[in-house]
């Protein structure tokens, strides 16, 4: 169906067409649809755009993944479906690696989601070879890590993830950015730096202040990470949702 672009809804529709799209196509699983409903209510909440307290955070992850030796996007099959040009020019513009990472893993979907990005830009994709670790602690699929890319990585990008990898990866000793509308969810708590934002706005954000902070010393990057205030953040973030903007 062909969505008019002067319907209201307009960007709301076209992302949840993004979806069944990723869906028909084999690559997002089904309930990839339930869990973009539920990030649509909180965006709804938040008034569908990125609050202060995100961009902030959206500041702090880029510092974070620039003065990473070993930085790496996880990438689910809503990731792919919704930012796969986004997360390609991320990588480009901080040195990170991409790497799929699955709950509802089948090797299909993982070889598509690989080639989604590849056809994208990106020139490696991690995460679909064979000989993968496992992270300890976790009984999914998710715990499936590559030896070169989430296994050795000091920091780990998780946008829509579920709560125990985000712990087990934090247990693992990895600095965690996760990109979660839900402000409470076990993610956003157990992250180092929780980003509520959607990740159509979040991506392009964090690309611009790469392409901005990729020349800055160290000093300065450091600077702008110790500025965060991952309770502060949370806590701005809930109390918008609360009074209403
Ligand atoms: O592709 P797979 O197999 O790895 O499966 C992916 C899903 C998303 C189905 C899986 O990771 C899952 O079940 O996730 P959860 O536990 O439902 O968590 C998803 C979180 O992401 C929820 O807290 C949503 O509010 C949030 N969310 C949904 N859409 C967006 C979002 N956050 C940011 N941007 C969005 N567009």
């Amino acid at each position: 169906m062909k969505i008019p672009k002067s319907h209201p809804r307009y960007g709301s529709l076209r992302l949840r067409h993004m979806l069944v799209d990723g869906l028909k196509a084999g690559f997002v699983a089904e309930s990839g649809l339930i869990a973009h409903g539920r990030g649509e209510a909180f965006d709804y909440l938040l008034g569908e755009r990125t609050v202060a307290a995100a961009l902030e955070a959206e500041r702090a992850a880029v510092a974070a993944i620039l003065l990473s030796n070993k930085p790496v996007v996880s990438v689910n099959g809503n990731t792919a479906a919704l930012v796969p040009k986004e997360i390609v020019r991320f990588s480009e513009a901080t040195g990170a690696g991409i790497e799929v990472n699955l709950f509802y893993r089948t090797p299909e979907r993982e070889k598509l989601i690989a080639e989604v990005l590849k056809k994208a830009g990106a020139t490696a994709v991690l995460g679909v070879d064979r000989g993968m670790k496992r992270i300890p602690g976790l009984e999914s699929e998710r715990a499936r890590a590559d030896p070169k890319g989430i296994w050795v990585a000091d920091t780990v990008l998780i946008p829509l993830e579920d709560g125990d990898r985000a712990e087990a990866l934090k247990n693992a000793g990895k600095r965690i950015i996760s990109i979660d509308l839900n402000p409470l969810s076990r993610t956003s708590s157990v992250a180092d730096i929780p980003i509520v934002d959607n990740v159509v706005r979040a991506f392009p954000n964090m690309i611009k202040f790469a392409e901005e902070m990729r020349s800055w010393n160290k000093e300065r990057l450091k600077d702008a990470l110790s500025r965060f205030d991952k309770a502060s953040c949370l806590k701005e973030v809930i109390s918008l949702i609360r009074e209403g903007f």
